[in-house]
C-alpha cells in the first residue's frame, strides 16, 4: 500500500494532520494501535487555546465545538482564603473554549471518515524504516496480517510512549527533561460545576483544580504524591480534600456529586531536539510533555500540526522544501516558550516537599504580584489563551 503521508497514532495530533492534509488534496493513512471506541472515550485535555479553537472552526471542525463547548474569557486563582481573577479578554481581547480532547477527537474521527480518510484502529508491531532514503515505509500488522505502508514522509505523531522517538539512533535526539515530585488525580463527576470558571487554587495540603466538561460534568484534579494510588482515594476522602483545597473566605462551596471517573497522571516537562530526522517528523506528545497545570498538551500538538501540514503542502504542491527543512527549529521556538509557561505555573501553584519558609513566601507574592499587577496579568494570560500559532 502506498500513501504521501504515513501517520503513526490518531491522537489529536495524527488526526488533525491528516484532515489539514485532506483539505490540501494530499493523501494520508493514519495507523493507530487503539479501538476507535477507545480513544473516543480517552478523558485528557480540557481546554482549548484561542488559537486552537480558531483553527478548527477554519478547517471545518467547529459547529459542535461552538454548539456544546463553554467559551471562557477568565480563569481564578484561590490563595489564601482569597479568589482572584484573570480577566483574558480585557487583558489580551482573546478567550478560551473547555472542550474536552475527546469530544475534539470524536469530531475529527468522524469528520475524517465521513471524507473517506483512511484511518486503520487496531494495527499491531508499528515500525518505521528508510527514514533517511527519499523511500521511508511502516511495516504493520492489521487482523493478524503483515502489511507495509510506503510513504513519502512519515509523521510521528504517536505520543510520549510510541515507537518513532525511540526508533532514532541512539545519541541523535538530545533530550530535555524535569520530573515533577508530585502527581494530579484527576476525577470526573456527575455534578455542575460550582463555579462559571476555572478555579486554580493552592493550598498548604496541595494543588487542587475545579474545572468542567459540561454544564453536568465537572473535571477536577488535586495534587498528589507521583506514584499515588487511585483506589486508595474514596469518593469521601476526594470531597473532602476539595473542600479543604478549594474554599476561600469569600462564600465559595462545593457541590458533590457521583466520581465516575479517576486516576492519576505523573507530571513531567520533556522537549526532544531536533523534532525532524530525515523523512520523519516528529509531532505533539512524541516530541514534548507538560505538566498540565498551564492548559497546554493538546494545544501545543496543534501547534506543531500547524507548522507541519503548512509545510508539507509547500512540499508536495510547490516543491518548496524550505518549511519542511526548518520545520524543527519553527516549532521549538513556541514549544519552549509554551515550556516556560508551563513549568511556571506548576512551580507558583504547587508544593514542593523540602520546600523552605523562604520559598514558601517568594509563592505566594508571585500570586499576590501576578493577581495585583495588570503588566504580570498580562503575561500570564496571554500564554494562557495561547500564544501565536508559527504559521
Ligand atoms: P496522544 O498521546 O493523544 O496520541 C497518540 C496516539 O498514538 C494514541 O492514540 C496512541 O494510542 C497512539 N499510539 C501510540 N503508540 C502507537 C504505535 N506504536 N502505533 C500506532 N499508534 C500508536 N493535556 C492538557 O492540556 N490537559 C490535561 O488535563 C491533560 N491530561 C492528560 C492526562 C493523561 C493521562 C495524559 C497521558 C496526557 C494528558 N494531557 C493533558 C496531555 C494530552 O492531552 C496530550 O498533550 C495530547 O494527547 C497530545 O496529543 P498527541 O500528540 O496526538 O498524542
Ligand atoms: C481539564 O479540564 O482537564 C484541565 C483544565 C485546565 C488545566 C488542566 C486540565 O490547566
Amino acid at each position: 500500500m502506498r500513501t504521501r503521508v504515513g501517520i503513526i497514532g490518531a491522537g489529536p495530533a495524527g488526526l488533525l494532520l491528516s484532515h489539514l492534509l485532506h483539505l490540501e488534496g494530499i493523501d494520508s493513512v493514519v495507523l493507530e494501535i487503539r479501538s476507535r471506541a477507545h480513544i473516543e472515550a480517552r478523558i485528557r485535555a480540557g481546554v482549548l487555546e484561542h488559537g486552537t479553537a480558531e483553527l478548527l472552526r477554519q478547517c471545518g471542525l467547529g459547529e459542535r465545538m461552538d454548539r456544546e463547548g463553554l467559551l471562557h474569557h477568565g480563569t481564578i486563582l484561590r490563595f489564601g482564603g482569597r479568589s482572584r481573577r484573570i480577566d483574558f479578554t480585557e487583558l489580551t481581547g482573546k478567550s478560551v473554549m473547555v472542550y474536552g480532547q475527546h469530544e475534539v477527537v470524536r469530531d475529527l474521527v468522524a469528520r475524517r471518515l465521513a471524507d473517506g480518510g483512511d484511518i486503520r484502529f487496531e494495527v499491531g508491531d508499528v515500525s518505521i524504516h528508510d527514514v533517511n532514503t527519499d523511500a521511508p515505509s511502516i511495516s504493520y500488522t492489521e487482523g493478524g496480517v503483515a502489511r507495509t505502508l510506503e510513504c513519502d514522509i512519515i509523521a510521528g505523531c504517536d505520543g510520549f510512549h510510541g515507537i518513532c522517538r525511540p526508533s532514532l539512533p541512539p545519541g541523535f535526539i538530545r533530550d530535555f527533561d524535569r520530573i515533577y515530585p508530585f502527581g494530579w488525580l484527576g476525577i470526573l463527576a456527575e455534578v455542575s460545576p460550582s463555579s462559571e470558571e476555572l478555579v486554580y487554587a493552592r493550598h498548604a495540603r496541595g494543588f487542587a483544580l475545579l474545572s468542567m466538561r459540561s454544564p453536568t460534568i465537572g473535571r477536577f484534579y488535586l495534587q498528589c504524591p507521583p506514584d499515588d494510588d487511585a483506589g486508595t482515594w474514596s469518593d469521601d476522602r476526594i470531597w473532602s480534600e476539595l473542600h479543604t483545597r478549594l474554599a476561600d473566605q469569600e462564600g465559595f462551596t462545593l457541590t458533590e456529586g457521583p466520581i465516575i471517573q479517576k486516576g492519576v497522571t505523573a507530571m513531567r516537562s520533556y522537549v526532544a531536539e531536533p523534532m525532524q530526522a530525515g523523512r520523519l517528523f516528529l509531532v505533539g506528545d512524541a516530541a514534548h510533555i507538560v505538566p498540565p497545570t498551564g492548559a497546554k498538551g493538546m494545544n501545543m500538538a496543534v501547534g506543531d500540526v500547524a507548522v507541519l501540514a503548512r509545510a508539507l503542502e509547500r512540499q508536495i504542491r510547490h516543491n518548496d522544501s524550505a518549511l519542511l527543512e526548518s520545520y524543527s527549529q519553527t516549532c521549538l521556538r513556541r514549544v519552549w516558550n509554551v515550556q516556560r509557561f508551563s513549568w511556571w505555573m506548576t512551580s507558583m501553584l504547587h508544593n514542593f516537599d523540602g520546600a523552605n519558609a523562604f520559598d514558601e513566601q517568594v509563592r505566594l507574592a508571585e500570586l499576590d504580584y501576578v493577581t495585583t499587577s495588570r503588566a504580570a496579568a498580562v503575561t500570564l494570560a496571554e500564554n494562557y489563551v495561547g500564544l501565536p500559532l508559527a504559521v
